[in-house]
């Protein structure tokens, strides 16, 4: 009898140690950082976990946001006009009107803009329209090769007409599809039933990229974004001779795993811009940038299963033994990223589990 309550008692013990190492292991802050080239879609993914944390749109956000769009309406239209104006076939069909103001739009600049009055604003909003609904300028640039940003397509669809007035109050969709290049460092942490997951996002120009070092020590997970819709991208950063961008990528993630305070830190890995990847792999051949490329011609899973292998012949190459988590995603649908959130934090949460040796 005495026995089998001693055992009870050892026993009870044991649970309430696990339950307050538990609680201490929950209470504990857990840090991700968003690594990645620039414009691979690291804030996005921080505004769709703000999202999950069922974060609402202030005043300040709102109002930054408009303007963002503005100038991001501008760098998508302004390659358009310049090049019908250096088009004078082109020119000469739209007519000297529709050239006027064609050069009203290409000269103009987000410091004139900002001192417009509402009035000139929703004027300017309307010229943009005109341009855009232009049936020769349509055609011209639906069948044009000029590399626009990626938000073009989205920006104006958003009729500017409707952006520039005064009533227009922006969507959580535009929030995530306009485009502003980070500098410095954004923290955010989301609060689990469990666990709290501070996500460090930072700028991935290359000037920006000098700065990661600094917040390495106090990542526990690595989280690396990379638009693979960029395969048949050429870059060129600072005065480096230019590269594909896939492979800029691999190098800046070789270079993130090497490092020392990085060393075995478990790595997610978002491949991202698959709706981007998706619609240019039925028209960009894969092996016209990557000849060792053995799949079917402009196949979108044997795409995709080539580049996702690049990223994790890299990683195994590096350490075999690393904790590898890959997705697929388009960072700009909310609904598909709430569910590559929700699998990445039940990861994270097993990783920290194991690590404090809760679960095996
Ligand atoms: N179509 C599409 N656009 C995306 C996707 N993810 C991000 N974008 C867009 O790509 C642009 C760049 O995204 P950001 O999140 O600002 O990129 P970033 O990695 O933070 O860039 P830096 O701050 O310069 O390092 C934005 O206009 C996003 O809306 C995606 O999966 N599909
Ligand atoms: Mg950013």
């Amino acid at each position: 009898m005495g026995n089998i309550a001693s055992e009870e008692i050892r026993h009870s013990r044991e649970i309430d140690s696990i339950i307050k190492k538990d609680k201490k292991n929950f209470e504990q802050t857990i840090s991700t950082i968003l690594l990645g080239a620039q414009n691979a879609g690291k804030s996005t993914f921080m505004k769709q976990i703000k999202l999950f944390s069922d974060h609402q749109l202030t005043d300040e956000e709102i109002k930054e946001l408009k303007w963002t769009m503005y100038e991001n309406v501008l760098s998508s239209v302004q390659p358009i006009a310049d090049a019908v104006l250096k088009n004078k076939q082109l020119v000469d069909k739209i007519g000297s009107n529709m050239a006027l103001t064609i050069e009203a739009i290409s000269i103009q600049t987000m410091e004139n803009l900002s001192q417009l009055d509402q009035d000139k604003l929703s004027r300017f909003g309307e010229i943009v329209q005109l341009f855009l609904n232009d049936k020769f300028i349509k055609e011209f640039y639906s069948t044009t090769s000029l590399v626009l940003p990626d938000y073009a397509v989205y920006m104006v669809s958003r009729m500017p007409m409707l952006i520039f007035q005064k009533s227009f109050v922006p969507t959580i969709n535009d929030w995530v599809n306009v485009r502003k290049p980070t500098s410095g460092v954004q923290e955010f942490t989301l609060n689990t039933a469990d666990m709290k997951l501070k996500v460090i996002d930072v700028g991935g120009q290359k000037s920006e990229r000098k700065k990661w070092i600094h917040h390495f020590d106090k990542v526990f997970i690595i989280t690396f974004i990379s638009a693979i819709s960029t395969y048949d991208q050429e870059v060129s950063e600072e005065d480096e001779l230019p590269r594909n961008a896939i492979k800029r990528d691999l190098e800046i993630l070789k270079e993130v795993l090497d490092n020392p305070f990085l060393k075995r830190k478990p790595l997610i890995l978002f491949l991202n811009k698959s709706d981007i990847f998706k619609l240019k792999i039925q028209v960009v051949p894969l092996e016209k940038h990557f000849p060792e490329y053995q799949g079917k011609t402009l196949d979108y899973s044997d795409g995709i299963k080539f580049v996702k292998k690049l990223f994790l012949d890299l990683v195994s190459k590096i350490d075999a033994e690393l904790d590898v988590f890959p997705h697929i995603t388009h960072a700009t649908d909310v609904k598909q990223t709430k569910n590559v959130i929700q699998s990445t934090i039940t990861a994270i949460r097993n990783i920290n589990l194991q690590a404090n040796g809760l679960i095996t």
